[in-house]
């Protein structure tokens, strides 16, 4: 395949198909590098400018990554996100990556009036809330914070959650399954102490989750979590409603 200079696809955008279909094709793996802005641009008769515009936009969405003064290598593709009910834990266990926790903050709290009412408890009754790094592999991924009723997990605060799964703790520890669960997605933009803590420059785009997890109707967790939008993707199953 080659550019046409005649189509109405602008040249950037028909060399962003030609590079992810070569990419492919060509066997690179993850951390390969490819070859640099001016080959592409005699491999291709483009004009630098316009491999860069490729290139600059493959990097934005997170296909490639560039070292200064090294060149541009293959990314790691995107962790995909199910719309599920499930931990942290599971789900990064299911795509096989080491899945961690590191605490932050962990204390007893009075709910404020909106945590109270997502949660479905009186306004200043106690919450647990725990706010903890999460890593797979080792690497940063999300900040998760979450707020459970004390009423729910009474002696919550003196089991160790660093390195383990809280919905197990809950399970385990308090009889607690989760059975039901809503989430919020939006995008949004990384506030500097978060991006120290998940190894991004402050402002970078990031997913901010909000969950709540229920038993038997009742809501025990409201999580508001930020996630690296570089490392993380939506997918989700789209059912046809009958009629619609
Ligand atoms: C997921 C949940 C979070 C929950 C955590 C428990 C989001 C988007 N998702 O990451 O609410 O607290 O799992 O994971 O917030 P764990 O059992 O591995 O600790």
């Amino acid at each position: 395949m080659t550019i046409d200079p005649a189509s109405p696809v602008p040249k950037y955008s028909q060399l962003r198909e030609l590079l992810i279909d070569w990419i492919v094709d060509s066997g690179l793996a993850v951390d390969d590098i490819i070859p640099s802005e001016r080959e592409l641009g005699t491999k291709y008769g483009l004009s630098r400018m316009t491999v860069r515009q490729t290139i600059d936009l493959l990097v934005s969405e997170g296909k490639l990554y560039r070292v200064p003064g090294k060149g541009t290598f293959v990314a790691r593709p995107k962790i995909e996100m199910s719309l599920v009910l499930a931990s942290f834990t599971e789900d990064m266990r299911a795509r096989g990556y080491e899945p961690g926790s590191r605490d932050i903050a962990r204390r007893i709290t009075p709910a404020s009036g909106h945590t109270a009412r997502l949660l479905g408890i009186p306004p200043g009754s106690d919450v647990h809330h725990i706010e903890r790094l999460r890593t797979a592999d080792g690497e940063p991924m999300a900040v998760e914070r979450t707020n459970i009723p004390t009423s729910l997990a009474p002696g919550l605060g003196s089991h160790r959650l660093s390195g383990r799964s809280l919905y197990q703790v809950l399970e385990e520890e308090f009889g607690i399954i989760l059975d039901s669960g809503e989430q919020t997605i939006e995008a949004g933009i990384c506030d500097p102490a978060d991006a120290k803590l998940l190894g991004l420059s402050p402002g970078s785009p990031v997913l901010s989750m909000q969950r709540r997890s229920f038993t038997n109707g009742a809501c025990v967790e409201l999580a508001l979590s930020t996630y690296r939008a570089d490392r993380y993707q939506l997918h989700s199953r789209l059912d046809r409603h009958p009629g619609g």
